[in-house]
């Protein structure tokens, strides 16, 4: 097979960016590994920013999002009693977009035929070939047979696990992590949510986050550390730490059965360079956020734009600044959301090896916060996503 731009992984990244690809005439194919049915169920992100919904926008792919995404012009920390409102429209004349990272992908899927994304699903050992040069291959197995695609570029969107970025020599890479000592346990669940906006808590007991779907549709997340099994997670036993944690001024949660359950681990991570030859990295392949600021689907939706609008200064006009200047544009994006990301975390959650001093400061933050327009203002321009 030979086409112009191989994508690797079609979640929210690689399904996005081949629509942004065909719809500017550059042929690509995306190799995704597991079936159809298995991508569109994942739970994951809920939050989207103005970059993102506007990406959908501009494909035309956003009828479903304007009539069920659900427009939020602030959020709540909340620490004890107190809760403090970020007011983002008030603060900075925007608002977030609560629509389920399920959804974009279902939304994206369905027109992939019609505008002539060709997605490979069940596509097996996807390895990278000659990324130092100006005609990279990229082979894999499909039903047993084995397959290769050429092109002139190769786009890594294959999340944290996927072989793209492994196949950048580490000779020329610099990695950057930090892993959490506790993970989020999420619960997804049909029962009207607890509070018209989000709630991010810090309870001695430990974080608590109330979020949603819809109207009718709750997600809620509590910390645990990485040891816990989520076996010994009963339904009951998830909402008591929920209702403990948020308090009676998240308002009155209505309990039911999940949907779904699991804990995910937090880790921060930054992988340089976002491009090796002629291959470029997007989203979680190179990047990893703690869910903590929202923001590791709206990351990849950065990288994304910056990465169709070098391709197609690429394809259209010849010039090749777009790609040279590719890994420097995203990066400088991804470092301010990691910090954000990463102080949130740290503001939020009661880490095992604190001790008062460490607690005393996240009291003096929140304290500061309340009482600060400059310091919500902070908070809400990074929120809403800073601009691309
Ligand atoms: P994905 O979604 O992991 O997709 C990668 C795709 O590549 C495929 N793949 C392969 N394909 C072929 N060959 C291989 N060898 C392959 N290996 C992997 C995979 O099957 C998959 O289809 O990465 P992408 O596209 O970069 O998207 C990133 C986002 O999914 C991620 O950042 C967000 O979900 C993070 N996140 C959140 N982000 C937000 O912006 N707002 C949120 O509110 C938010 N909440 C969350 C989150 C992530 C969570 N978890 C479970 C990690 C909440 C949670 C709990
Ligand atoms: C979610 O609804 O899944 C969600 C919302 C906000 C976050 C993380 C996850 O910061």
């Amino acid at each position: 097979m030979k086409t112009q731009v191989t994508i690797i992984g079609a979640g929210p990244a690689g399904l996005l960016l081949g629509h942004l690809l065909r719809a500017e005439g550059i042929e690509c194919v995306v190799l995704e590994r597991q079936r159809p049915a298995y991508v569109a169920d994942r739970i994951r992100a809920g939050v989207l920013e103005q970059v993102t919904v506007g990406l959908m926008a501009r494909l035309g792919l956003d009828a479903r999002l304007k009539a069920e995404g659900l427009p939020h012009d602030g959020f709540n920390l909340a620490d004890g009693e107190r809760l403090i409102r970020i007011d983002l429209t008030d603060l900075v004349g925007q608002h977030v977009t609560v629509y389920g990272q399920t959804e974009i992908t279902r939304d994206l899927m369905a027109a992939a035929d019609e505008r002539g994304v060709r997605v490979i699903y069940g596509a097996g050992d996807v390895a990278l070939h000659g990324i130092d040069s100006d005609a990279p291959y990229v082979t894999f197995t499909q039903d047993g047979a084995a397959m290769r695609v050429d092109s002139r570029f190769v786009i890594g969107c294959d999340g944290f696990h996927g072989p793209s970025r492994k196949a950048i020599p580490a000779s020329a890479a610099r990695e950057y992590e930090r892993v959490y000592p506790f993970g989020w346990l999420g619960i997804l669940a049909d029962v009207p949510p607890c509070n018209h906006e989000l709630i991010y808590a810090n309870h001695p007991r430990g974080f608590a986050l109330a979020s949603m779907r819809s109207s009718t549709r709750s997600r809620y997340y509590v910390d645990v550390p990485m040891s816990e099994r989520i076996e010994d997670w009963p339904d009951d036993r998830v909402w008591d730490e929920l209702a403990t944690r948020l308090g009676p001024s998240a308002g009155p949660m209505v309990r039911g059965p999940a949907l779904e359950k699991s804990i995910a681990p937090l880790r921060s991570y930054v992988f340089e360079p976002m491009r090796h030859g002629s291959l470029l990295l997007c989203g979680d392949a190179a990047h990893i956020v703690p869910p903590t600021g929202a923001k590791g689907l709206n990351l990849a939706a950065s990288d994304v734009y910056y990465a169709a609008a070098a391709l197609t200064g690429f394809f259209a006009h010849g010039d090749n600044d777009g790609i040279a200047g590719y890994a420097a544009k995203a990066l400088a994006r991804v470092w301010k959301a990691e910090r954000f990301s990463w102080s949130l975390t740290r503001l939020m959650h009661r880490f095992p090896d604190d001790g008062p001093f460490e607690r005393a400061m996240q009291v003096a933050e929140l304290d500061y916060i309340a009482g600060s327009r400059a310091a919500q203002t902070a908070i809400a321009e990074n929120y809403v996503g800073l601009p691309v």
